[in-house]
């Protein structure tokens, strides 16, 4: 799918709007999402403009593949939800009711969260 570089993240990643920034390395942003659904619920972003988690699976190099991944664990050991349990998320497309159309994966945690969320 066509990558619109209009959509909110773009405009983060290009520094034109503020977040909270969790992480931030060569190929990874991470920050916090702006209605949290649970103590901790960050949003993991690719540098690099990808769509989907299809999008990123073909036409992402390896090494951001797996900044991407650790960045995740890294997250989730540093808030403290690695052991007690944490949800990834990733929406996509109209069904998956994906708001912001840059592929992003919501590391959701710190309470019981419950069997899947809204
Ligand atoms: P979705 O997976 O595309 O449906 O979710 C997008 C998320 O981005 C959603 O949880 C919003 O609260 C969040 N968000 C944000 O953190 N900052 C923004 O400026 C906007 C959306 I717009």
């Amino acid at each position: 799918m066509a990558y619109d570089d209009s959509n909110i993240f773009a405009r983060i990643l290009r520094g034109e709007i503020p977040c909270r920034k969790v992480f931030e390395d060569e190929h990874v942003l991470a920050f916090d999402d702006i209605r949290p659904l649970a103590p901790t619920h960050v949003l993991v972003i690719p540098k690099g403009h990808y769509t989907s988690a299809q999008d990123f699976a073909e036409a992402a190099s390896e090494a951001e593949i797996v900044a991407f991944v650790r960045a995740i664990g890294r997250i989730a050991r540093e808030r403290g939800i690695d052991a007690s349990g944490h949800r990834l998320l990733a929406n996509h497309g109209a069904d998956g009711r994906q708001e912001v159309p840059h592929f992003h994966v919501h590391l959701v945690g710190g309470r019981d969260l419950g069997r899947m969320l809204p």
